[in-house]
């Protein structure tokens, strides 16, 4: 199949990349976005969100023609759908007394209706947007039936998930392996004829349910073995052991690859998507439910570690660095930063957050600095709650210098605990129970 046209349904950390670097390679694209002021800032040259080297994609996408962004879709040789699939926030599920969370699919259904009007024999459909296993088959193939074609005999129609990490979209979405399940054989063909145009990873054609299930799968696998991490970290902290002592020296194994404790898992992927297998299956998926609850309580250890390092929270004043849900990025979506600030805030503490992705951000409840300065100004304490760069190559002799904190507590092991010892701070990592023993002998 050939696409001289295409239709990008959202506009946000996958479909604005998607669409310009399809555009890049001389497709002419259209994208799409509900929200006007997405489509404003696009049409004067801007971009709404920071991912390494898009505004660029984007400025060369639209000054080459073969970009422009609209609030309507058009008739189009192919649409692909790349919406957000949040959990609902205040319906949950229940399943023998265990509550669990539910996925918000409005913005798919909207995204396929907004089709209808201009589907045409011959087109293809792909879903991106990560989604419940048979969403393709059970909700957009009727949803598209309205139309009067029929999903695999008079047009195509597949689910392609993204797998980029933020942070690195742009190379990953043209090297990582793409998967494509069709609702037929030749809806998967048309997918592979559709991104072949830029992927160099290897294309895999499957059906559509198992296209879902390996998105979910992926994501799922990676909350497990961070659950383990943070599970492992809170028994290095009752036991006196340093966990990431103990984390690289098991990962010394040849079939062992342990992975990092922290605050928490953030993001609108991995905190997400586990659940829509415990939608989709609750009687099935014990060890899944209890993976989101290990994590989503990570920030409750954070906070009896920062307790316990302060004596007390009540009045404390504290400097928070970082609110990104990871290193290096500007989403602070679900992010754990968010919810341990609450939490300090519950119990007392005084926090101000510095945030150098984000310095204008506006988070409920959340008292910003404006700078890294004006956080530790007064501090009685510093918590690093994401390793982003620029923390991670602070210099504490300056640091000294600009605050009378004294009191570290490290929860991503981003900081080199000499050298901030050798300048006076007292060093708290979170697991790692062994040195605050060290710490108190010496
Ligand atoms: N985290 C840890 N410890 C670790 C690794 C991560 O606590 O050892 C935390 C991070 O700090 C963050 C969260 O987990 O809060 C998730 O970060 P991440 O880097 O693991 O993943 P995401 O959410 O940025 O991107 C994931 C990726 N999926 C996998 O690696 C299996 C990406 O490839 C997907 O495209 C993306 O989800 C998505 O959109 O689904």
């Amino acid at each position: 199949m050939k696409f001289q046209k295409i239709c990008v349904i959202g506009l946000g950390y996958i479909g604005l990349p998607t669409a310009s670097t399809f555009a890049a390679n001389g497709v002419n694209v259209l994208g799409m976005d509900i929200n006007p002021h997405i489509i404003e800032t696009l049409n004067k040259g801007e971009i709404h969100i920071h991912e390494p080297g898009l505004r660029d994609a984007v400025t060369k996408a639209i000054g080459s023609g073969n970009f422009k962004a609209a609030t309507q879709p058009e008739e189009a040789d192919a649409f692909i759908i790349a919406v957000p699939t949040p959990f609902q926030e205040n319906q949950f599920g229940e399943y023998n007394g265990v509550k669990y969370k539910l996925a918000d699919m409005r913005a798919v259904i909207s995204a396929a209706e907004s089709i209808l009007p201009f589907l045409r024999k011959g087109n293809l459909v792909v879903l991106e947007s990560t989604s419940p296993p048979r969403t393709t088959v059970d909700l957009i193939t009727p949803i598209l039936a309205r139309s009067g074609l029929v999903a695999g005999r008079d047009f195509h129609l597949a689910y392609s998930p993204e797998r980029v990490l933020p942070g690195q979209i742009l190379r990953e979405l043209i090297e990582n392996a793409r998967v494509i399940g069709g609702v037929t054989p030749e809806s998967a063909q048309a997918g592979r004829d559709l991104y072949s145009i830029f992927v160099k990873g290897q294309i895999i054609e499957t059906d559509a349910t198992t296209a879902e299930m390996v998105k979910l799968m992926e994501n799922t696998y990676r909350d497990v073995n961070i659950a383990i991490a943070n599970e492992f970290s809170r028994l290095a902290d009752k036991f006196g052991v340093d966990v990431w002592e103990a984390i690289s020296i098991a990962n010394l194994h040849p079939r062992v690859k342990i992975l990092s404790p922290g605050p928490g898992v953030g993001g609108h992927c991995i905190s997400v998507d586990p659940w829509f297998f415990v939608e989709a299956a609750p009687e099935l998926t014990p060890l899944i439910y209890h993976t989101r609850q290990v994590n989503d309580s990570q920030p409750h250890f954070v906070v009896e570690n920062v307790k316990r390092a302060l004596g007390s929270l009540s009045g404390k004043k504290i400097a928070a660095l970082g609110l990104a849900y990871k290193p290096d990025v500007d989403d602070l979506r679900e992010s754990p930063a968010n919810e341990v600030i609450h939490l300090l805030q519950e119990q007392g503490a005084q926090v101000k957050a510095w945030e150098p992705f984000k310095p204008d951000a506006k988070m409920r409840g959340i008292s910003m600095a404006d700078s890294l300065e004006s956080a530790l100004k007064d501090a009685d304490a510093i918590v690093l709650l994401v390793k982003h760069t620029e923390f991670t190559n602070l210099v504490p002799q300056e640091i000294a210098k600009i605050t009378n904190a004294r009191i570290i507590v490290d929860t991503v092991n981003g900081l080199n605990s000499e050298a901030w010892k050798n300048h006076g701070f007292v060093f708290h990592r979170i697991g790692d129970s062994k040195s605050e023993i060290q710490n108190r002998k010496s």
